[in-house]
């Protein structure tokens, strides 16, 4: 298990390190997605079950981004993909060359896609570009169909939007059709999956679109 320590960039520029590391990973053909919610959404198990679902055909690495501990990691490398802890100095947030100090320690050659499970809230992640092609964030069920309304930043800078636990639909009052009107109202180009990565409920469409992100990404 690899855990590398990570400190603040001194860089002048985030943006501009950001749009470096994008296009250095573009040229290799590899898609990063930055993967944002709340600790505890379901990040870890989403990419679990991906990496179930297709690390067969799609070679998957996952940078784990959190204070302390590195259970992600262990919990991502138990089912044989390449993975690394990143710990953050207790920063809340993943910057681009916090990002790409994570890459070089874990290696990226052979990789089709990187997931970086940034650090869990709504806030920090959103307004720091960490040089990923693509911004994904969740929203679980059980965290209320308000959150756009009180977190508008996320949604808005979002490629994607994973509404998971569809499973605990039945037992909280979330209304979807509002959800996803108040996200369309930020951002009308959103792509919205809503999935259980418990029951495997929607993961084909998102898996899907995964895919065809991918290919693009090596065909240019
Ligand atoms: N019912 C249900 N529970 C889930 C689902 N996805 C994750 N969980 C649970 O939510 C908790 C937090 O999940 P985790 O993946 O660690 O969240 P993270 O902090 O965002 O990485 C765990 O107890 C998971 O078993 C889901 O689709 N349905
Ligand atoms: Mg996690």
């Amino acid at each position: 298990m690899k855990v590398i320590e990570l400190h603040r960039s001194l860089t002048e520029s985030n943006d501009r390190d950001a749009e470096r590391l994008r296009e250095k990973l573009k040229k290799k053909g590899i898609l990063m997605i930055n993967l944002m919610s709340s600790p505890g959404t379901g990040k870890t198990t989403l990419l679990s079950r991906i990496i179930r679902d297709i690390g067969g055909d799609v070679r998957i690495g996952v940078l784990e981004a959190d204070i302390e501990a590195q259970v992600d990691a262990e919990r991502i490398e138990a089912l044989g993909a390449r993975s690394i802890q990143a710990h953050t100095d207790g920063m809340c947030h993943m910057d681009a060359g916090m990002t790409e100090a994570a890459l070089d320690a874990m290696g990226t050659e052979d990789l089709d896609i990187i997931f970086l499970e940034n650090i869990g809230n709504l806030i920090c992640p959103a307004e720091y570009d960490t040089g990923a092609g693509l911004n994904v964030m969740m929203l679980g069920v059980p965290e209320g169909d308000d959150k756009p309304l009180k977190y508008p930043l996320m949604f808005s800078m979002s490629d994607a939007l994973v509404i998971t636990k569809t499973d605990a639909l039945p037992f909280f009052d979330f209304d979807m059709e509002k959800c996803c009107e108040r996200v369309r109202r930020l951002n009308p180009d959103i792509r919205i999956f809503p999935v259980s990565a418990k029951t495997g409920d929607g993961m084909k469409d998102l898996e899907e679109w995964l895919k065809e992100k991918m290919l693009k990404e090596e065909m240019q």
